[in-house]
């Protein structure tokens, strides 16, 4: 069977960017892929993340993005393709809501440049957003979007460069300890390495039963409209337009972005965290009109131009830990061979380099300058290890 230094399961977001900083480092390095390259089954599509540095999930993840900024140019560098869109990001919602009281909470402990507009100064500074007279809003000028297909794709294009053997269409079956390192089964073949690297996505239940974690899987659906401002999709552009959070009084938390891609494509909204829990076989990839209703009655409040007409929608999954928080470290219990980077809830995206450069650093020498303390999966284990 094939050996190599370190084998990667799953190449979407997390696991391109583990093979492109790996094989950086010149380790003998084989991702495997049940999908083609950039496929639209997992987490890693949909033409557009936010990305965001006054982070309200927790100020523990601040220097993680500054680290992630600097890797977006890297990657936009060496292949030459667009990464971001830094429009700057509205995070909306009552002064007290954790949208708001989260983001300003990080700009102010990590001293990040914003402004807390009010919602007189929000309306004037952009006229599509009509917010309730008690909402305010965290401005970040460096917020934007990434490109996640653009991202898998540079990523892989930088493994394959480097030398990684990248199979696609190979679904792995089972992996084991081997010796002093570990042996992966898959669909046509059986591989060795002394390293083992698990970015499953939504296969972490079934790739990672002896973590402990209890991993959900949520479908979720993003929604793409035609504005129907008399500019046309003009006040929409990213030149005009930033990317928004927005949590109204129940908590329910909408985010959107501008018309990236010109009139055909409009603007793309979705629900954070509002969708049943499935699993990659039996997702239903279909959206039903009931969906596209709920989303368009509910955006007609915060942007009433912004549900002209519906375009589009698509399907995708979050991979969520119970408290929201990733798991990026060694396996507790293959404490010298596996890697494991999982459980993203959905606000992972941004992070996709420096995950890379973390996973890096712990498979091939078992530690990280970067702080990931927070995303030990032993905090979340039935019995911890
Ligand atoms: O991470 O910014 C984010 C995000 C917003 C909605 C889903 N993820």
């Amino acid at each position: 069977s094939p050996t190599y230094d370190v084998i990667v399961i799953g190449l979407g977001g997390m696991g391109s960017a583990a093979a492109h900083h790996l094989s950086a480092r010149g380790a003998r390095v084989l991702g495997l892929e049940r999908f083609g390259p950039v496929h639209d089954r997992g987490s890693s599509h949909g033409g557009s993340r936010i990305t965001r540095q006054s982070y309200f999930e927790d100020p523990a993840y601040v220097p993680l993005l500054l680290r992630a900024y600097e890797l977006y140019e890297e990657v936009e560098r060496a292949t030459g393709r667009e990464i971001t869109t830094l429009c700057g990001g509205v995070m909306i919602g009552r002064p007290d809501s954790r949208t708001v009281s989260g983001s300003l909470r990080s700009a102010e402990q990590w001293d990040l440049a914003h402004e807390v507009l009010d919602a007189r100064e929000l309306r004037r500074r952009f006229p599509t957003l009509n917010p309730q007279d008690d909402e305010v809003a965290l401005f970040e000028a460096k917020a934007g979007l990434v490109r996640p297909e653009n991202m898998v794709a540079a990523h892989l294009q930088l493994a394959g460069r480097q030398g990684a053997d990248l199979h696609f269409d190979e679904p792995v079956v089972r992996w084991e300890p081997y010796r002093d390192g570990v042996r992966v089964h898959t669909a046509v073949n059986t591989y060795t390495a002394g390293r083992l690297v698990i970015c499953p996505g939504a296969w972490a239940p079934r790739l990672l039963t002896g973590l402990g974690v209890p991993f959900t899987i949520e479908r979720q659906v993003m929604y793409w409209f035609q504005p129907s401002s008399p500019d046309g999709v003009e006040p929409f552009r990213p030149e005009n337009h930033p990317v928004y959070i927005w949590e109204d009084a129940e908590g329910v938390q909408v985010y959107g972005f501008p018309a990236i891609d010109g009139p055909e494509l409009g603007a793309k909204v979705a629900f954070f965290r509002k969708g049943e829990i499935t699993t990659p076989e039996t997702i239903d990839r279909t959206v039903h009109d009931h969906e596209v209703a709920a989303m368009a009655e509910h955006m007609s409040r915060c942007i009433p131009e912004l549900p002209g007409t519906f375009l589009k929608a698509a399907t995708c999954m979050y991979s969520n830990t119970p408290d929201e928080h990733f798991v990026i470290s060694r396996h507790p219990a293959h404490p010298e061979s596996v890697t494991v980077a999982c459980g993203f809830s959905g606000h992972g995206f941004k992070f996709v380099p420096v995950v890379g450069e973390i996973v890096a650093d712990l498979a091939l020498t078992g530690t990280t300058a970067h702080p990931i303390g927070l995303f030990d999966p032993r905090r979340l284990a039935a019995t911890p290890a």
